[in-house]
């Protein structure tokens, strides 16, 4: 059962203040270690640890043996700790030799690591939180920040100002958009001739800081030539993007005349053919303009997963090495091997994330060790993907918890404590380190992913390498590892940090790196003085290319893909997707889609479609219609996997092209054709926790509640309820009601006075009654006589029925907020008044002032 205490935040660190996002305020409905692993699994049998390790190891050394190192692949996580990362790299590159390490992080930062590495010669983010306050003009490109990094968009709704504009740049009018003075609904995949454009612009505004540019930049010219080259004036712009050009005018003088401008940006940006391009087109303009790493001014790119900077930091990436010390610096792979003690570091790189399956795919890797992420969901063609992992021949999952699409696919289960079971450092979007502390007991017998690792690289034969006792010691050999042959150039560096003692590291401070003797406190910003990464100290302007796979041709019939995320899940819902209140607001897999789209189809908001790829994916889910969306394109979450849906799975239809520079997949961008599901039924089945399948369904989406399951069913073909009830309830019903010629069909069951099974069954799937109160009764309680009335009304006299949860803080409901606005609560705060709503996380903001703006619309007089 879930542990019931609330949680808060650290009113003392730096990157929130004490403020959570929704998930966080409800990650005590997630810590209950149902549904986790408990104990090592090989083949699906409970083992030892010490079997499990010896099977680990005994397939690493065969395919060492038998096929060489590079048969020897890992797949890691921007989930794990820095420490737990640290080690996975050193095992890997260092002892067993493969340069096949990659992350989860490929399909996220990639693009953005190599744009920084293009322009400033080193993976930096100059910028840091606070610039977000601080910037007079905020420009969030491809970022939902308001639900993807609540507690950022908090602190800049909070920076709001007379004079403080905020340009958002997303095809779909997201819930940030509700922050935007000016929102560029551009066509999918443009980002490039906007910036390129706006380039074009500052130079001939006479904004370009030429002082800045000779002093601190080459290539220049040579740039600004190939955007005029691609002939970008606004009006251009504008028919490229697909956007007024009166719109385009106002961004470009906007940025020319605000000198503290910050352009944030995340997966919109990078996750496209042209991710790496995206990220120098928008460095481009603030180097043009001198606005890098000063406060208020600077690009900052958004890291998405807690640890995905420690990862980049110890170089879980393919091509990378250590340390910020990639393959292709002179004398770097010598000095790592000097520093770790081995003759075995590969090479050259290995295989990025997308590569590594196909090579999996081909039979080239004979063991893969997976750790932190769930590729089957997560990587794009996810069925190949899943192919991929059943034809090789050895692998192995650390996971925390025991049914997901990867463990489902593994030989070989690890049990890895996680988040409040583990201890070590990670670091956010802006350089901070922060601890991590154990506060609950590992589930069963759990272990840290760096113990295991080390485990590994100690029975491997590697005692001294990997001899720590504690993630102190680890951390403290990774700081050390950041000042070798560090002359200052590399910026990465917590020289400072490599003789910390056991107790300080436990009370770590949060701090920003560079982190050295001779700045122990760490630094806020870098580059700030115009000196870089690179040889010369020069920044590098970028020549980017204009297209991108956003203007690939769609055919008549066919529908252009996004793929995101939402407010209360979070990726592939291993987690969030066990609390119920984070269900609450999109239970289902859905997509978006433009009314006019819908009325054109002949499509209703709520009727179940299926989308399809040319590469034969499937995805299928609830249809909304949604005003926010670009004509055309339709868009749907990642987070639903086989665990929740059958066929509802984001990656299925994505095709798995990459950027040339990071091999960060096009995630953003696919092409299907739409189709309605015709049910011709639709009904809720709700069992209690341990009951079996015992349905069919041609759609099916989970729901777990408190105290059961509630399952979302459709189907194609007419059924004949009388003869399937027994089944689906497992047992005779004990209350029927049907109503054949409306299409209705109720029936409930009872055992032992208590409720054991309910299943609702309509035409229409509007016509089902809200399941709320019934599946509150399944608690355990013995049913009064007026309970047992209600039942197959799905309502007692006494609950209200507060329709979809919008705030899941207070879990305030659609119906309750209509009634308070119809009273009168005409603001967002009356409303925070009367119901609570909005005054926790506050990311149901934008949609109460939606609520309040349909109800204006509404009672206006026509
Ligand atoms: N609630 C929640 N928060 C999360 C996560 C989660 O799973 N759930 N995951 C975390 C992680 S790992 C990450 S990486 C971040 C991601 O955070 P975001 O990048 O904000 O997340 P997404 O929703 O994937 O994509 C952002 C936006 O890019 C837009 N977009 C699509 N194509 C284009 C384009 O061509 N150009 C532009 N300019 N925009 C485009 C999409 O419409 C979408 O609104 O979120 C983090 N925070
Ligand atoms: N189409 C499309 N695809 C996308 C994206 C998109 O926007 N569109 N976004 C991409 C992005 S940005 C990301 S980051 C990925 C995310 O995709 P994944 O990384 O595949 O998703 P998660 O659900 O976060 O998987 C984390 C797994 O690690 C486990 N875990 C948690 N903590 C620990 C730990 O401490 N140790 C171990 N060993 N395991 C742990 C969890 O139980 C879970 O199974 O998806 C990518 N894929
Ligand atoms: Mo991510």
């Amino acid at each position: 059962m879930a542990d019931q205490r609330p949680v808060s935040g650290d009113l003392a660190h730096p990157a929130n203040r004490g403020r959570l996002c929704v998930k966080g305020a409800n990650l005590h409905e997630t810590t209950n270690s149902e549904g986790n692993l408990h104990h090592p699994r090989v083949l699906g049998s409970r083992v030892s640890w010490d079997r499990a390790l010896d099977e680990v190891t005994g397939a690493i050394r065969q395919a060492m043996f038998q096929h060489g190192p590079g048969s020897v692949a890992f797949y890691l996580s921007g989930q794990l700790l820095t420490e737990d990362y640290y080690v996975a790299n050193k095992l890997a590159k260092g002892f067993i030799g493969t340069p096949h390490v990659d992350t989860n992080s490929r399909l996220c930062m990639s693009s953005a690591v190599a744009a920084h590495k293009r322009a400033f010669g080193e993976d930096v983010v100059p910028g840091c939180y606070e610039d977000l306050e601080l910037a007079d003009l905020l420009v969030l490109a491809g970022s939902n920040t308001a639900w993807n990094h609540p507690v950022l968009y908090q602190r800049m709704k909070a920076a709001g100002r007379p004079g403080r504009r905020v340009v958002v740049i997303d095809p779909r009018r997201t819930a940030t958009a509700e922050l935007a003075d000016l929102h560029l609904a551009i066509r999918p995949g443009t980002d490039t001739t906007l910036f390129n454009g706006l380039l074009v612009w500052l130079a001939d505004a006479g904004a370009v800081d030429g002082a800045y540019v000779d002093a601190h930049c080459s290539g220049f010219d040579e740039t600004l030539v190939s955007a005029r080259a691609r002939a970008f004036a606004p009006e251009n712009v504008a028919e490229a993007c697909d956007i007024p050009v009166d719109d385009v005018v106002s961004f470009y003088r906007w940025f020319t005349e605000t000198p503290r401008t910050v352009t944030a940006f995340s997966q919109g940006i990078n996750q496209s053919v042209v991710g790496t391009d995206n990220g120098n087109a928008i460095i481009n303009c603030h180097l043009a303009t001198g606005r890098v790493g000063k406060p208020g001014a600077s690009p900052l790119s958004l890291t998405g997963q807690p640890n995905a900077m420690g990862g980049r930091e110890v170089g879980g990436l393919a091509n990378t090495l250590a340390a910020h010390l990639d393959y292709d610096i002179p004398g770097a792979r010598e000095a790592v091997a000097e520093f770790w003690g081995t003759d075995r570091l590969p090479q050259a790189p290995g295989y990025k994330a997308v590569d590594l399956f196909d090579a999996v795919h081909r039979g080239e890797i004979k063991v893969l060790w997976i750790m932190g992420t769930n590729p089957a969901v997560s990587l794009p063609q996810s069925r190949r993907v899943r192919e991929a992992m059943s034809r090789c021949p050895v692998v192995i999952v650390s996971d925390c918890v025991s049914h997901t699409d990867t463990t489902a696919l593994a030989d070989i289960l690890l049990p890895a404590r996680g988040w409040g079971e583990k201890d070590g450092t990670v670091t956010n979007s802006e350089r901070c380190i922060s601890r991590q502390r154990a506060f609950r007991p590992p589930t069963g017998e759990a272990r840290a992913d760096w113990q295991i690792l080390a485990e590994v690289g100690r029975r491997l034969g590697y005692e001294k390498a990997f001899a720590w006792s504690s993630p102190a010691a680890v951390f403290r050999e990774h700081a050390r590892l950041s000042a070798l042959n560090n002359d200052g150039i590399r910026r990465f560096n917590l020289s400072g940090l490599a003789d910390l003692a056991d107790e300080a590291y436990d009370q770590l401070a949060p701090v920003q790196w560079p982190i050295t003797t001779g700045q122990p406190e760490g630094s806020k910003r870098l580059f700030g003085d115009g000196r870089y990464s690179t040889l010369d100290g020069r920044a590098c302007f970028i020549p980017v290319q204009a297209t991108a796979s956003g203007q690939a041709v769609v055919s008549p019939g066919q529908m252009r893909l996004n793929t995101g995320r939402i407010r209360d899940q979070w990726h592939t819902m291993t987690r969030t997707g066990r609390a119920p209140r984070l269900v609450q607001h999109r239970p289902e897999p859905f997509v978006d889609i433009h009314p006019l789209d819908l009325s054109a189809r002949g499509i209703r908001e709520g009727d179940l479609v299926s989308l399809t790829a040319e590469n034969g994916g499937v995805f299928t889910g609830r249809v909304r219609a949604e005003p926010g969306q670009r004509q055309g394109e339709v868009f749907v979450p990642i987070h639903w996997s086989h665990q929740f849906t059958g066929e509802g799975l984001a990656s299925a239809l994505i095709t798995p092209v990459t950027d040339p520079f990071s091999g960060q997949p096009d995630s953003k961008n696919g092409l299907v054709t739409v189709t309605s599901l015709s049910a011709r039924w639709h009904a809720r089945l709700l069992r209690h926790r341990e009951a079996s399948r015992g349905w069919q369904a041609d759609y099916h989406t989970l729901v777990p509640q408190h105290h059961c399951n509630t399952w979302y069913l459709a189907g194609k073909q007419p059924e004949d309820w009388h003869r399937t009830i027994t089944r689906w309830l497992g047992g005779a019903p004990d209350l029927v009601l049907e109503d054949s010629a409306a299409g209705t069909f109720r029936a409930a069951r009872i055992r032992h006075g208590q409720l054991d099974g309910v299943l609702l069954v309509a035409r229409d799937a509007s016509h089902l009654p809200d399941t709320a109160w019934l599946a509150s009764l399944f608690d355990g309680r013995e049913l009064s006589r007026q309970e047992r009335r209600g039942l197959l009304s799905a309502r007692s006299v006494e609950t209200e029925d507060i329709g979809a949860v919008v705030c899941s803080c207070f879990g305030v409901g659609e119906k309750q907020i209509a009634a308070a606005i119809g009273a009168g609560a005409g603001t967002v705060e009356a409303l925070g008044e009367k119901l609570r709503c909005g005054t926790n996380c506050g990311s149901c903001t934008p949609e109460l002032k939606a609520a309040i703006e349909k109800h204006r619309l509404s009672s206006a007089p026509v």
